[in-house]
């Protein structure tokens, strides 16, 4: 059991010694970024893993989905989710498109596909849809809506590495997904990120728009950035791939273990996965209903901080409510009710792999002594 605090994750680190042999190499050849070896490892790893012919990394999450809604030369509006974290909507916002938001399903908190299709105008161009805690969207309802209209799809799923339909990992659906690599994430590369996507067209492109849009020592061809990801990053990535199946199972026993305890108590609701998918247990949600629990979700909170345990309000505030967007056309959070009502009332617990079954059972006898 931790004597220290418990916080709401805790980076998966592989064994030093691994990690050391890994970037030893790094040191005979002086080669430390821009598409070097680890790079290019590790974009071959991840494309095995995620079954995926085409695979960018990036220096983080944002930089990668920022990058492929220019590469795919959106204009207009983008009908995406208020519940996520800020990158997704700033990501669309800074690239100079039109955020219009649909709520969200009341069971695992992604998309609606049911509210998308009244949103669409003749100015729409994409969904950016979310698999919030690496619950995958309803992906064959979102294709069919896009595909009726002309619409793109690109997936913000960047909790959602270690995600399978079936054989289909979340890399393969949409015309493209986004995957965060951060500290905080199932797999990391300390801070890093990938696209996946279809197609040579995009595939230089994104390429070349990560380093500032140079086709070869003579020829600039993108206004781009630079986005790459380096080879400590990429090195850590290949030790972390390693260990990624155990660290999953680890955590599927610490997400049994909070879905144990607390499904039963009136008013608390958990987020189990559904069927026919394989989860990587990335978060753990848990939403406190206060007329049934007896408590709200910051009570719940400031008991766990008495205790030195800090969960955090994964999505609280709904995007649409943050300051940086107030008095803009479209950015109102009682237009998505049910994203309003979840964000208002929910709590995501401490998960990581390591964390102990005792420790949980220790929170869980803390949200319990909460309720009535
Ligand atoms: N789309 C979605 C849906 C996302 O959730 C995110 C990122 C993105 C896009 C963008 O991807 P990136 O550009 O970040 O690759 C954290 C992460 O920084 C962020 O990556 C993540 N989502 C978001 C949900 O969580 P904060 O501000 O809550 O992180 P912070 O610093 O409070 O850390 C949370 C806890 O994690 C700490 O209490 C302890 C633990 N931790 C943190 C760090 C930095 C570690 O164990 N090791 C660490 O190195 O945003």
């Amino acid at each position: 059991m931790s004597d220290s605090p418990i916080l709401v994750t805790r980076s998966s680190m592989p064994p030093f010694e691994e990690y050391v042999k890994e970037i030893e190499p790094l040191w005979e050849s002086h080669w430390l970024t821009n598409m070097g070896e680890k790079h290019r490892a590790l974009e071959a790893a991840l494309e095995n893993y995620l079954g995926v012919d085409d695979l960018a990394l990036f220096v983080n999450g944002h930089q990668a989905l920022e990058c492929v809604l220019e590469a795919m030369q959106l204009k207009g509006k983008v009908i995406t989710t208020p519940y996520s974290f800020a990158s997704t909507t700033h990501a669309i916002v800074r690239k100079g498109l039109t955020p219009v938001f649909a709520d969200i399903k009341p069971d695992d908190y992604t998309i609606d596909p049911a509210q998308i299709e009244s949103l669409i105008d003749e100015d729409t161009c994409a969904i950016v849809p979310v698999h919030v805690y690496g619950n995958l969207c309803d992906v064959d309802a979102i294709q069919d809506i896009a595909d009726r209209h002309g619409l793109k799809v690109i997936y913000d799923a960047a909790h959602a590495f270690g995600v399978f339909r079936g054989d289909r990992s979340s890399a393969t659906f949409g015309d493209a997904a986004m995957f965060s690599f951060h500290a905080t994430k199932v797999f990391n590369t300390i801070e890093g990120g990938a696209v996946c996507f279809r197609g040579p067209e995009l595939k230089t492109k994104l390429n070349r728009w990560k380093n500032f849009g140079i086709a070869d020592e003579e020829t600039v061809e993108y206004v781009g950035g630079n986005a790459k990801m380096n080879e400590f990053a990429a090195a850590m990535g290949l030790c972390n791939l390693r260990h990624l199946d155990g660290e999953i199972a680890k955590r599927q026993k610490v997400a049994e273990r909070y879905w144990e305890r607390l499904e039963t108590a009136p008013g608390v609701k958990v987020c189990r996965p559904a069927a026919g998918i394989t989860p990587n247990y990335a978060y753990l949600p848990v939403v406190f209903e206060e007329d049934e629990f007896g408590a709200t979700r910051n009570d719940v909170f400031d008991a766990l901080k008495a205790h030195d345990v800090y969960a955090r309000k994964y999505f609280y505030p709904l995007i649409n409510d943050f300051d940086c967007y107030r008095g803009r056309e479209g950015f109102d959070s009682s237009r998505t009710p049910v994203a309003k009502h979840v964000a208002d009332r929910v709590l995501t617990m401490p998960m990581y792999a390591d964390l102990a079954l005792e420790d949980v059972d220790r929170i869980c006898d803390i949200v319990q002594a909460c309720g009535k």
